[in-house]
């Protein structure tokens, strides 16, 4: 008698449905496991399988199994029947297609590459309140990137010390100042007292400039607190707000795009923690699988990397990212990522960030044009001159990319930018 039923997930001449849901996995079977055998291990336990043969199994249950239907070397693609996934809970397709199967003795390593989402699952979704286009309406700003810091040292300054770096981040020419992941509300930095006193110097900024200025304030915490921290940044005339959403999940963070949508207020996602599940080439989740669910769920921007600054990531996963954020369709890129259609899911921002300084700028644009949130943080406060003469250096650099000259040749005639240049050069840091 045989004890499992794997082989039942397999069928290689298998075509989807267009309302099924497919998933690209990169897979290696442990020794003695065939692909195949593997295959139908990973569709059978991320739909509706087990082990071992039921006493109960009633025929009509075979419309929900997953279908393991195209094998590539190590690379399969599954597909999901609509019927599996409740109606716009983004967290319970995670405990599917990204759950048990990760952990199983079957599999030496298996990785989500990507999922295609159908139209009939799509439509569940919000996606972003705003849009690239609505963004840009809403901060007044055409045509080149939006640009933003981060006061470093990351933690530690007082909310007034705060404020007034973000003043000096503003009057440099800056759109955004940004919140640090790790900040939140401590004891020598207060949520009220740095929303309070950002506020003022906000509008300080912007009596001053004639610019419309802007902040991601952290307000990551439990989420009845996160709820609260939300509505204090709306009264004081906020339009963002911060979420580290890895940390906080997917269930909370689609709660939270619903209080902040009825706030009007657009959410900066922050992605730490991913490294610990996307960094690694053959386990776990890819980058590109959390863009495409916080799309789906509705952040107005997130963090795709730089490829030359000082965290991991390559050209061509933030080229791959931003136009999975940004454009209405994707082609599929084989074993990298599959077709998809956003149909109504409005567009959001790549963010990229991390060891960038004016003389990198070029580097970065390059990658992703001008449609991007551009943060330099150490690398304007680094600046022999200080923050303001940073981010000065910073939107000099942008202008000479977009005016198609060298940095050597703008930094004649641009102090700021050459002593920028003076310092780091184009050092890439690591
Ligand atoms: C950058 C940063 C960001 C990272 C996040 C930091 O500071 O504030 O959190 O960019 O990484 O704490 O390192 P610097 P990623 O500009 O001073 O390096 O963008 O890859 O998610
Ligand atoms: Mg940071």
């Amino acid at each position: 008698m045989s004890i499992d039923w794997y082989h039942e997930f397999v069928d290689l001449n298998f075509t989807p449905a267009k309302d099924e849901l497919v998933c690209l996995f990169y897979y290696e079977p442990a020794a003695g496991i065939s692909r195949e055998e593997a295959a139908g291990r990973i569709a059978s336990e991320s739909s509706t399988g087990t082990w071992t043969t039921l006493f109960t199994m009633p025929p009509r249950m075979k419309k929900l199994q997953a279908t393991a239907f195209e094998i590539d070397g190590n690379f399969v693609k599954i597909a999901y029947p609509l019927a599996l996934w409740e109606e716009g809970n983004a967290a319970q397709l995670l405990s599917g297609i990204a759950g048990n199967i990760f952990g199983m003795k079957a599999l030496a390593n298996l990785r989500l590459i990507d999922v295609s989402l159908p139209e009939p699952y799509l439509r569940h979704f919000k996606g972003p309140h705003f849009g690239n286009d609505g963004i840009r309406k809403m901060m007044k700003i055409a045509g080149r990137p939006l640009t933003g810091a981060v006061p470093k040292p990351k933690i530690g300054f007082s909310a007034q010390e705060h404020a007034e770096i973000g003043y000096e981040t503003w009057m440099g020419g800056f759109d955004f100042v940004k919140d640090d992941e790790n900040l939140t509300s401590t004891s020598f930095n207060l949520f009220g007292d740095r929303v309070r006193l950002l506020t003022k110097k906000r509008d300080k900024a912007e009596k001053e400039t004639g610019e419309r200025k802007s902040a991601f304030i952290n307000i990551t915490a439990d989420v009845e607190t996160m709820k609260k921290r939300a509505d204090l940044l709306a009264e004081n005339g906020w339009n963002y707000a911060m979420i580290d959403v890895v940390v906080s999940g997917t269930a909370v963070v689609a709660t939270m795009r619903d209080h902040c949508s009825d706030l009007g207020l657009a959410i900066h996602a922050h992605r730490a923690m991913h490294a610990a599940f996307d960094r690694n080439k053959k386990h776990g989740m890819t980058m590109y699988f959390l863009a495409k669910l916080m799309r789906l769920i509705g952040v107005s921007q997130i963090h795709t990397g730089t490829a030359v600054g000082k965290l991991a990531g390559t050209k061509k996963e933030s080229r791959l990212l931003a136009d999975l954020l940004r454009e209405k369709k994707v082609d599929a890129v084989e074993q990298l990522c599959l077709a998809q259609d956003w149909r109504k899911i409005r567009s959001a921002f790549p963010v990229a960030s991390g060891g960038l300084h004016p003389g990198l700028v070029p580097d970065v644009l390059d990658i992703y044009g001008t449609e991007l949130v551009l943060l330099v943080s150490g690398g304007i406060h680094g600046h022999p001159s200080g923050t303001r003469a940073g981010a000065r250096a910073t939107m000099q650099a942008i202008e000479a990319w977009q005016d198609g000259v060298t940095l050597d040749g703008k930094a004649q005639r641009a102090k700021e930018l050459r002593l920028a240049l003076e310092k780091w050069g184009y050092y890439r840091p690591k």
